[in-house]
Parts: C-alpha cells; structure tokens; sequence
C-alpha cells in the first residue's frame, strides 16, 4: 500500500518550469549562492503552494520523513546511460540537474558533496560494468538498508538526499523505509542495545580515498535521539560491526522488521524522492540487465558552517572527506 506524501507537477507548470530553467544559464563546476538563489526562484515562481509546503514539511522538526513528487522536466535528449559513473558528454542539456539545484534552494537547503566520492555535485547513479558486486551505487546487486555517509559524525553528513530518476526501463525499486516506524516494531530489549556504543560503521567502496581502504568507525550507537526528540540513524545495515552477540541480534531484528515498513518506488522520468537521511533507511533490488537505468543524485544540508571550517574550505560545494572521516 502506497501511503506517503507524492504530488504530481500539471503538465503546463512542467512546460514553464523547462522553460524558465532553461533560460537560467549553469556552469556544473562553478556553481555559486547567487546562482542557486536564482535557480530556487524559479521553484517558488512555478510550483503550486502545496508542494511548496511538502518541502518546507520535509525539513522542519516532526514533519515529513520523505516525499515524492512526479512530472519534473527532465531533458529532452538523455542518451545512453554513463557506465563510468561520470556525467557524459552527450548529456548536452542541464535541466535535470537545474532541478535537482533549485529544488533544494527552494527548501532552504544547501547542496554539498565529497571529493573523494563522485567530486561532482549533481551524482550520476548507474551500474558500473565491472562493479556488478559493490555495494555501493556503483553495483548492481541489491543493495541493502542504509543511510549515506554513515560514518561521517552527524554534523559532516547529507541531511537530505534527493533522488531523481532520468531512466528506469529496467523498472528497479528504490527502497525507503522511517526508523520511527522500524524501531516501534523491536523489543525494548532491541531498542536499548541500538542506542548503546556497541557498533562500527564502514566507509563504502564508492569511496575512493586511502588506495580503496576500509575504514572503520569508532565504537557508536546506531540509533540516537537530536535535541528535538527525534529518533535518527547513520548505519549501511549490511555491513555494520557488532562487538557483543546481543548487538547483532538488535540490527538483525531491526534488518529484518525494514522490508515491512518500507515503501519500494520506482524511480521513472522526472519522478523525484526527496528523503531525510537521518530519519529514513534506503537500500535498491538489484538492477536487472534487461534495460538501461539511469538516476542522479543530490546531497544537501541545512548548513555547512562545520564542514567549511574543518576543511579550511569557504568555496564551492564538494569537500574533502579525508578531513571529515577522521574527525
Ligand atoms: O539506486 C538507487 O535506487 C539508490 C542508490 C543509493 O543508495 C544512493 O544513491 O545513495
Ligand atoms: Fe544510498
């Protein structure tokens, strides 16, 4: 049963949007506040009050832990799919990521990315022929509940991600799923030993930092609470350490309550998921070879005031994470 927030964009207001977007013009690798101001403009020019306030839902304490909105323009010439995880030089329109940018200025957002993952601010999700196996972005094989960039302490992470599907002819679910809704599940045996320093999370393949190490968290819990009383969590389920046997039994129970809780959405043309990284888990079926699949991906934060000065770095959006994993 399909019970969250979506909206779908009327088709003139998609036309204007296009169209508006298309006059702004972007240089990717230069994008500067008053850009993203001007992009933003135009999302809170075109797009309905009603989904105006999803977004402001979507980043207020207690509000929306996720929502998806259909019918955003996307370019009308794609292309093929990049099997290198770059964006590809046929892509010669930008208006995919325009949107991806203004929505999260019109949120009240600030984009951000690492250098050592992707280094592009707009991400291109696609399985990467030779990496069928990671789990990571890059792989094909089902990819398991987690939340981005686990190991980053809380205030060096993506707050939100926005997901926005350019193809999807192989029909692949993305998967979301509310903590909330997992942990009132678990026993109160389950929920205690989550929130006791008994975990190490790990640094994904998609990492390329270190000559491919893996790198290790400190001893964490996995579930903690934020000044605003809210449950939030930073785990890849998958590949999480437990130091006691009653720990790993907690994130097996919680692992296995995630796949009744969630919602599995297709990803198609122009349809966006937009997600707090903090309250919702997310994980993807395996990719299927029997047609192209193509998303682009978006990281943002309400601020980036601790990330600026522990990297010394006052311009542009990507950042280096060796500063922040060791942190
Ligand atoms: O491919 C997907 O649907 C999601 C992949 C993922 O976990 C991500 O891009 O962070
Ligand atoms: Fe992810």
């Amino acid at each position: 049963m399909k019970d969250f927030l979506q909206h779908q964009i009327p088709a003139e207001t998609n036309q204007a949007l296009q169209a508006e977007l298309s006059k702004i013009p972007l240089d990717l690798e230069n994008i500067t506040e008053e850009k993203l101001r001007q992009l933003g403009q135009v999302i809170q020019q075109q797009l309905p009050e009603e989904i105006l306030q999803s977004f402001k839902q979507l980043t207020k304490p207690h509000g929306l832990p996720f929502l998806v909105i259909h019918n955003l323009p996307i370019d009308d010439k794609l292309g093929k799919p990049p099997t290198d995880g770059k964006r590809p030089q046929h892509k010669t329109t930008d208006i995919s990521e325009k949107i991806l940018l203004a929505i999260s200025a019109a949120s009240g957002l600030l984009p951000l990315a690492y250098q050592q993952e992707k280094g592009v601010l707009v991400q291109e999700i696609t399985p990467v022929p030779g990496k069928e196996r990671s789990l990571s972005n890059e792989g094909s094989i089902s990819l398991g509940y987690h939340t981005d960039e686990s190991i980053l302490k809380r205030c060096y992470r993506p707050e939100f991600l926005f997901l926005l599907g350019l193809i999807n002819d192989s029909n692949t679910p993305t998967y979301i799923a509310e903590l909330n809704k997992a942990f009132a599940e678990l026993s109160p045996c389950h929920q205690h030993l989550l929130q006791q320093p008994l975990f190490r999370v790990e640094l994904p393949e998609s990492f390329k930092v270190w000559n491919g190490k893996v790198i290790q968290s400190e001893l964490r819990p996995l579930v903690t609470e934020n000044h605003n009383g809210e449950l939030e969590i930073a785990a890849n389920l998958y590949a999480v350490k437990s130091i006691t046997k009653e720990a790993k039994t907690a994130v097996d129970a919680l692992s296995n309550v995630l796949p009744y809780v969630s919602q599995a959405i297709t990803l198609q043309r122009g349809d966006m998921l937009l997600f707090d990284n903090s309250k919702c888990l997310h994980g993807r079926a395996a990719i299927s070879q029997a047609g192209d699949r193509w998303l682009q991906r978006l990281f943002c934060r309400r601020s980036l005031m601790d990330i600026r000065r522990v990297t010394d770095c006052y311009n542009g959006f990507v950042f280096d994470i060796k500063f922040l994993v060791l942190e």
